[in-house]
């Protein structure tokens, strides 16, 4: 249960982000996947993370520190957590120059690679779209590289019940043609708030794994 989050910084590359060592979490998508609504949603307000109509607006890696509650610990004892959520640009942003894009190519990886707070990128993926070549190469590049990542289906809202659990077992055999297991999946809404617990939990289950 996430119960305050505010605005740190805006950095432009990896190596002007946070000092801090808190275990962070990153979304990542194409441009108007939904992203900064997710990031809204899940922080219960919708003024955190700047959300538009037009896609290719963010180009900086946003920083959000977080505190959260995880109720039923061994104990059953309700226990305070401080972590990173960060917005990142969105990828494949077609309107943007042959230049800009390889910049912010080199910029998320960069981040990917070498911010080792990262405990998990989550992957955000339209649910209506069927699986799009730009998210399969950028999927299949962080399970090459060792990026431990999960999927997040956004826009839960917009498709019907059954469609919706047909897209999403289409894209797991998708998935399935070039990788022997699958990430952990989520399906969400900001509209409705479809799936914001179960993120959270996750993300709360991995903040007591890396605790050391
Ligand atoms: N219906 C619906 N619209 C959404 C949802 N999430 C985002 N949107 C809309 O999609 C557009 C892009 O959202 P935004 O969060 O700015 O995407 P970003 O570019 O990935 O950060 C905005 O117009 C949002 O209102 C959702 O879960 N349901
Ligand atoms: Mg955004």
């Amino acid at each position: 249960m996430i119960k305050n989050a505010t605005y740190i910084i805006s950095s432009p590359d990896v190596k002007d982000c946070p000092q801090s060592t808190l275990p962070e979490y990153a979304f990542i998508g194409r441009s108007n996947v939904g992203k900064s609504s997710l990031i809204n949603m899940l922080c219960h307000n919708p003024k955190l993370a700047k959300t538009s109509q037009k896609p290719g607006k963010t180009l900086l890696i946003n920083h959000f520190l977080v505190e959260s509650q995880k109720t039923k610990d061994r104990d059953n004892a309700a226990q305070r957590q401080e972590w990173h959520l960060v917005d990142l640009p969105g990828y494949g942003y077609a309107q943007a120059s042959q230049k800009q894009r390889e910049a912010l190519r080199r910029m998320i990886e960069r981040y990917c690679l070498l911010r080792e707070q990262l405990v998990c990128l989550f992957v955000l993926i339209d649910c209506r779209h069927e699986a799009q070549k730009i998210d399969i190469e950028f999927i299949n590049w962080l399970g090459e590289n060792g990026v431990p990542f999960a999927l997040v289906f956004t826009k839960g809202d917009k498709l019907g019940k059954m469609v919706l659990k047909d897209k999403v077992t289409k894209y797991k055999e998708r998935l399935l043609e070039e990788w022997e297991e699958l990430p952990p999946i989520f399906v969400t809404s900001s509209e409705t708030g479809l799936g914001g617990e179960e993120l959270t939990s996750y993300i709360e289950e991995l903040n007591e794994s890396v605790k050391s």
